[in-house]
């Protein structure tokens, strides 16, 4: 009777910690309300399950207890339960990964107005790459890391000469403008984590991977490494400020380009002066 109880108590218990629990997701800030949606389907069929699935067991802990002179019956197979079993067990599966497999086939389907932007993750830092008035990036390649270069882009490559590149510092984006992220990483396995955006992604040593979504509110967010990537990964930490227009505009005219970067430093007035 007690274990019985206790089983009820535990489903009780998990369901009103659920409902009253104050923690929840940071509120959103992306077009993808599908993955929170796509969760909440998730917890609702796997709650059911957990509940339905603790309760029969209280139930048969209670009424099949010991009592003495009565055994119980062997019944090895049962074939029209395991059949519903089976049924029902495939509808609940199939209603966890149908809602999944829908909204990725939208998460790899990058619109074509999105404008891309280049992360490019080291340890233990992000750096990002945007494209110049050219609107294309250019070709990059991690043999080409130097302290000058810290992105390896090809320096013969005139489309990379306008490249805007964003070193350790934050990203901005402009609000309602999709963007289609591009992740690189020059050492280890990093992940592009933004929480209140819903998508990430792995970035791997050698190849090019990407999500894309549409900032849908100002504000400034924490970029997390989400993919345990040494020692110092706990403070791989960015910043990404969602913009106006405007002030978008005005971050962009303050950054630097490729070509500006690698240019040879400028002998100045005070370099000509003899000691
Ligand atoms: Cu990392």
């Amino acid at each position: 009777m007690a274990v019985a109880l206790i089983l009820v108590l535990v489903v009780v218990g998990s369901i009103l910690f659920h409902i009253l629990s104050p923690w929840w997701w940071s509120p959103i800030a992306s077009n993808w309300g599908y993955i929170d949606q796509t969760l909440i389907i998730t917890f609702w069929i796997t709650g059911a399950v957990f509940s339905a699935v603790v309760l029969f067991m209280a139930y048969c802990v209670f009424r099949f207890r010991h009592r003495e002179g009565i055994k119980a019956d062997y019944n090895p197979e049962n074939k029209k339960l395991e059949s519903w079993l089976t049924a029902v067990t495939a509808v609940g599966v199939a209603a966890m990964l149908a809602p999944g497999l829908y909204v990725w086939s939208q998460f790899i389907t990058v619109p074509d107005d999105a404008t891309e932007v280049e992360v490019v993750g080291q340890q233990w830092q992000w750096n990002y790459r945007l494209p110049g008035e050219d609107g294309r990036l250019g070709k990059s390649d991690n043999r080409l890391v130097t302290y000058e270069n810290p992105l390896g882009i090809d320096p013969d490559d005139p489309y990379g000469q306008d490249d805007v590149v964003i070193e350790a510092a934050d990203l901005h984006l402009p609000i309602d403008k999709p963007v289609k992220m591009l992740l690189r990483s020059i050492d280890v396995l990093h992940d592009f984590y933004v929480p209140e955006f819903r998508a990430k992604m792995d970035m791997v040593p050698g190849t090019v991977t990407y999500f894309w979504f549409t900032p849908t509110r100002t504000g400034t967010f924490e970029v997390l490494c989400a993919e345990l990537c040494g020692t110092g990964h706990g403070y791989m930490r960015g910043i990404v400020m969602v913009d106006t227009e405007e002030d978008y505009q005005a971050w962009l005219d303050g950054q630097t380009t490729f070509a500006r970067l690698s240019a040879p430093p400028k002998v100045g007035a005070m370099d000509a002066v003899e000691p």
